[in-house]
């Protein structure tokens, strides 16, 4: 094959595949198997002692997820990728991987839901200290960082309201305790954001949204140094929660992946244009994109990312109730949770995919009531922006 080019669509639809050895198959096999034939009885305790490479059970490795972990430990820029049966998958086998009771787990005060509630409320239980700051400002990991800190984890953009978080600034930090960072980077996708690059130690993602990119899967990814990933693998996802991707949900994602540099494009072009006409909207109170000049981190996003992505929240001057009627009143978006899909959808974090943190939590850690989540698709940006429009609450009714 000609040596291809660094370029990100190029390896995100060939690395690691090599059709000629696949019998020409231009697509790559999917190895729907649990488990695999031994040649010798030998050569299978072989395996189950490390000292021989091979598949022999779908809970440890399989060709399909093999080259799915390929591919994204390359967009990454990682040694390593390990495919898991969802993001909490990814995110639950790390974490039980890397700590231990007596250590301390600093996070962002804003993360998804579940995975706050897996922490704060799960980890905890097991002698883990959990501690959250406001990661938007440095300093603040600086004073609380200590020697029994063993992980520093955020996400760039903060589901649901968009903060960002200086990953070379925090990782400087957690670099002087001896503590692995890990990013949650579903909202940017390594198309926008290489957190390794940054200096990050571990990257997540859920699959579900952009990776796979289709509304059609659960899945979720992992990628780091590969004595991390083995770690993982071996511990976290093999023995603590045996959250293995099925291959077919692999191969679904590694299609996906195929088309994420083109429809990344897309959803940032339009994404920015929506959150244009939702600033300059008279009943609209607050939009936070990261693409707005007025965005408090703009200067952050340019430095950070290779675009502002597709993901908005906002909050409408009527707070919820008025949130909730202009949900109501659209007709192609559709009020759903999840993101990253060729569908345009809008859900509310303080009743949906928030509300696994208490009201007062919720108060505690910057997530308003009134604050609607849009997830701008791949659809005609104009057949977006008229749902948007003809839903929200006309001008002259704004001020009332
Ligand atoms: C949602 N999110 O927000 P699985 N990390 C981030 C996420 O947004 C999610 C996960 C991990 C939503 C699901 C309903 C930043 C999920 C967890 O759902 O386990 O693949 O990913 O709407």
């Amino acid at each position: 094959m000609t040596r291809l080019t660094d370029d990100f669509a190029t390896r995100a639809i060939h690395h690691g595949y090599d059709p000629q050895q696949n019998q020409g198959a231009l697509t790559p096999p999917l190895h729907m198997t649990s488990t695999f034939v031994f040649e010798t009885a030998e050569a299978g305790g072989e395996m189950f002692a490390g000292e021989r490479q091979g598949h022999f059970y779908s809970r440890i490795s399989n060709p399909t997820n093999d080259l799915l972990e390929q591919r994204i430990a390359c967009l990454e820029g990682a040694e390593a990728g390990l495919a898991l049966a969802s993001g909490m998958g990814g995110i639950t086998s790390t974490l039980w991987t890397l700590l231990s009771p007596g250590d301390e787990l600093i996070i962002d005060k804003t993360l998804y839901g579940c995975t706050f509630a897996f922490m704060q409320h799960g980890l905890s239980k097991f002698g883990i200290t959990v501690t959250p700051i406001d990661m938007t400002d440095p300093a603040n990991l600086a004073r609380a960082i200590s020697e029994n800190t063993r992980v520093v984890y955020f996400e760039t953009p903060a589901n649901p309201n968009m903060r960002l978080v200086d990953i070379a600034a925090v990782s400087a930090i957690a670099k002087t305790s001896g503590a692995t960072v890990v990013v949650d980077n579903t909202y940017a996708t390594p198309f926008l954001t290489r957190p390794l690059e940054h200096g990050a130690d571990i990257v997540v993602h859920s699959a579900t949204k952009y990776l796979g990119g289709h509304g059609d899967l659960v899945a979720g990814l992992v990628a780091g140094s590969a004595e991390m990933i083995q770690q993982i693998r071996l511990f976290g996802m093999k023995d603590m929660t045996g959250a293995v991707i099925s291959p077919f949900n692999a191969m679904l994602v590694l299609r996906g992946i195929k088309t994420l540099a083109l429809r990344m494009e897309r959803h940032c072009q339009s994404a920015m244009t929506v959150a244009q006409m939702l600033e300059a909207h008279p009943a609209v109170r607050e939009v936070h994109y990261p693409g707005l000049t007025s965005f408090a981190q703009h200067d952050l996003a340019k430095r950070q990312m290779d675009g502002f992505g597709g993901m908005i929240a906002f909050e409408l001057e009527g707070g919820i109730a008025a949130g909730r009627a202009m949900m109501n009143a659209l007709t192609m978006i559709g009020r759903a949770v999840s993101l990253g899909d060729a569908e345009t959808l809008i859900q509310h974090p303080a009743s949906m995919t928030h509300s696994t943190y208490s009201p007062e939590e919720r108060a505690e850690h910057g997530i308003s009531d009134g604050l609607i989540r849009l997830s701008i698709g791949l659809e005609g940006v104009e057949d977006i922006l008229a749902d948007l429009s003809s839903a929200l609450p006309a001008p002259q009714t704004a001020a009332a």
